[in-house]
Parts: structure tokens; sequence; C-alpha cells
């Protein structure tokens, strides 16, 4: 017998909090099954899912054609480390390449482990490509970013959530304002070897930043040899309308084309949907210019490229394709956006909405030490819906991008409804 029962909400909540460690403070609901836009808890409620774990089921859960993927290479081989080749990993970057539209790829785990491969990549690539004097080189962030948890990552953060009492940190990173031009041109020297930039910033809120701001800042780069490195992690594969958030400074019309002329990173770094949210897979892309400082040895990771992994992101972004996930998100965001404007002329709880594709959040009128973000996400979950409140104030809406119209229509009602409701109780 399996040593994981069948439990009830109530006894799954207080497992964990017998024995987990309480990084989190997740919603109340326990969930135990998904399909597409859906999943359902242990007692058998359905609900929309509208964070898709943090943008990584952007083709929806348990994808048919990403589960076989799976399955199928699940039967046959898991993992040779790199000590040996495996049949999977070279048609794997070859594929990732062609698809992203670069001459090298380095594959990875988690988000975060891909940022610190990126981060490792610059200042390997400043020393030796820039000729930046032996450990002074600079690596420029911006301002309430999220790159990850790891030290190094988080020594780039200003959240004292994130940051208190793990240091010492990381030198060598400089934050600036997100969005301010003018602030990057200023911190530009010899000693800049990169800037790490999310192109809309996911845990600050869903900011999007002004238009032309990314092929702007690229720009800046390329005038100071200085490697623009894409987080996009939360931003890419389909999300926000286009493969790539950073196509969207682009004047090509080409939702699908990951050419990306005008704003195309110096490194552009991936994960979650890279899988379809089936398994952490995540990637490092740059051109062989920059991959080619990093020689055996240098780096590496005993998961990172297995043959798993290979097969699943191969299928996930196939369907990313197939399914035109892209346009579904760039047409279903701009109904999203005109229904939520117009909810906000009806309420007085909401006080904007932004985003880009389906990448979107509605800041709620109340102070950021307020519970009343929270409440409504109690109350969008009795009507059938998961949402999770950011910074107190600010709920991120983010469904999967297979959603339907008329799926997404039942969900803007369940929202309009929830609000409604909580404003007349208040
Ligand atoms: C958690 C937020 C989302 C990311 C970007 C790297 C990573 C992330 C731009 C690291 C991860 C997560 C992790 C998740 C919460 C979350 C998040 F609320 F913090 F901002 F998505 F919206 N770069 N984002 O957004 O990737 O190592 O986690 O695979 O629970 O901490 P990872």
């Amino acid at each position: 017998m399996s040593v994981i029962e069948k439990l009830s909400s109530a006894e799954a909540i207080a497992l964990e909090a017998r024995y987990g460690a309480q990084n989190y403070h997740p919603l109340p609901v326990v969930l135990s099954r998904g399909d597409g836009v859906y999943v359902w808890d242990v007692e058998g409620r359905k609900y929309y899912d509208f964070l898709s774990a943090y943008s990584a089921v952007n083709q929806g859960h348990c994808h048919p054609k990403i589960i076989e993927a799976l399955k199928t290479q699940a039967e046959t081989l898991t993992l040779t480390s790199r000590a040996f080749y495996n049949d999977q990993l070279g048609p794997y970057e070859k594929y990732m390449c062609e698809y992203f539209g670069f001459d090298k790829v380095l594959p990875m785990n988690t988000g975060a482990e891909a940022v610190e491969t990126a981060m490792k990549l610059a200042r390997k690539w400043g020393y030796e490509k820039k000729g930046i004097p032996s450990n002074k080189a600079k690596i420029i962030v911006c301002q309430n970013n999220f790159h990850g948890r790891t030290i190094s990552i988080i020594s780039a953060s200003n959240d004292p959530i994130a940051t208190e009492n793990f240091g010492p940190f990381t030198p060598g990173i400089t934050a600036i304002r997100y969005n301010d031009l003018n602030a990057l041109r200023e911190v530009m020297s010899s000693e800049v070897a990169a800037f790490l930039v999310e192109p809309i910033q996911g845990e600050a809120g869903v900011y999007v930043p002004d238009p032309e701001y990314l092929k702007e800042a690229k720009k800046i780069c390329a005038e100071h040899n200085v490697l623009f490195i894409a987080d996009e992690v939360q931003t890419g594969i389909a999300r926000t309308g286009r493969l790539l958030a950073s196509c969207g400074d682009c004047s090509c019309e080409d939702k699908n084309c990951s050419g990306v002329p005008e704003v195309k990173p110096d490194i552009l770094i991936l994960g979650k949907a890279l899988s379809g949210g089936v398994f952490p897979v995540s990637a490092v892309l740059a051109d062989d210019e920059i991959m080619e400082v990093i020689r055996p040895g240098n780096h590496g990771s005993t998961f990172g490229g297995n043959p798993l992994a290979c097969a699943v992101a191969v299928a996930a972004l196939e369907v990313v394709r197939e399914e035109k996930l892209a346009e579904r998100a760039d047409k279903l965001g701009k109904i999203f956006r005109e229904k939520m404007d117009q909810t906000l002329q009806e309420t007085n709880l909401v006080k904007l909405v932004r985003g880009k594709g389906l990448l979107n959040a509605i800041v709620i009128n109340d102070t950021e030490d307020s519970s009343t973000a929270w409440e409504i996400c109690l109350a969008l979950k009795e009507n059938g819906l998961l949402a999770k409140p950011t910074h107190g104030n600010i709920i991120r809406f983010a469904p999967p991008l297979v959603m339907t119209d008329e799926q997404l229509e039942d969900c803007i009602s369940i929202i309009r409804k929830t609000l409604f409701e909580y404003e007349a109780q208040m």
C-alpha cells in the first residue's frame, strides 16, 4: 500500500504544517488533479487555475502530448549524467537553438540555476573577452527584481523578506531603477560585464516597462560592450503574447518569431514553461562568441540535459507552436484587460489593471499591509477560480494559454461577480 493515502484538505494542510519547512503561505486549497485550464481539489471541487504554477503550465495541466513524451522517455532512459553522451541531448540542443535563434544552449534544471549560469557566463566573458581586470566584473540588475533564491541571486535583491539574515552577500552586483534608461547609461563602465533584466517584472507586480525600453537598453549595452541578459523564466514561451517578451519591443509582427532582430538578448534565460510545468527544465542560450568561454569542468549539473528533460522540452515547445499559444495569449489578454478596465469603472475595489498577453495583475485599492487582496482570493476560490496575491494588494492573473474564448468569458464573470459581492459586504 502506498505511504500516501487519500486525505481530506484539512489533513493534508495539517501534515504540511507539522512536517514541512514553513517557507510558504499557500491559499488553503489542496489540489490532486489537473487537466488543461482546470484543477481539482481532494474533495473533487473544480477550479480554473489562474496562476499556472507561476507561468510554468502555459501549455495547460497534463498536456497529453507532453505527458506522452514523458512516459515514452521515462520507460527508455532517464539519466546518464554528462559523463556520457545521450541520444536526446544533441537533437534537443539543435531544436532549441533553431527555435530561439541562438548558436548554443547550456541546459540546466531550475530557473535560479539558469540565472546563476548566466551570471557566471557573463563574468567569465567579461574577463576573457572584454578584458575586465581580475575580480572586478560588475553585473547590473534592477531594483525590485526577482531572479530566484540562491545566495548570489538574492545578493541582487532589495526585498527584505528574501534577504534578511542570509548575508554575507555576493559582491559585484549593482542595482539601478527599472525602466530608467538614464540610470543604465550612468552606471555603464569598463568594469560592467552585463545588465540582467526581466522584460516584465513579475514579482514586483507585473510591471510593464515603457515601449522601446528593452530595445534602447540593449542599444546602450551594445555601445558599452556590455551583455544584455533577458531573464524570460516567467515571461518567456508565449506568456506575454509573443514567443519571448523581449520580442514585444521589436517592430516585427510575427508573434511566433524567435529571431528577435532588434532586441535579441546576448544571453537568454528560460525555465518554467520550457517543460510545460511537467519537470524542472531550464536553459541559457547565447551565441558562440559568448558561450565559447565555457570549457569542460567550468560548469554543470547532474540532471542538466538529462534525456527525460530533453524529450519533455521538445514536446512542450512543439505544443506552443502547434497550438499557436503566443497568438492565443495575445488575443485573450486583450479581451481580459478590456473587460477588467470596464470592471474598474464599476467598482472602487480595483485601482488599476496592467499586463501583457496573459500575464496580468489588478491592483486592489487598499494598502500593502491590508488583507483585502487575500480575502478576495479566498472568495475567488469559493467561486471556482484560483489566484494568489503578491505584495499584499496586487492579484496576479496568469491562466494556462490553452484557454478557450468561452472559458475566458466564464472566468471574467467569476472575477466580476466576486469583486461586486466582496464590495457589497464590505
Ligand atoms: C517561488 C514570483 C513568479 C522568476 C524569474 C527566475 C526565477 C523566477 C523572472 C527562478 C521564479 C517564481 C518562483 C516562485 C514564485 C515565482 C514568482 F512571484 F516570485 F515572482 F513566477 F511570479 N527568474 N519565479 O520569476 O526560477 O528557480 O523558481 O525555477 O515560489 O519562489 P525557479
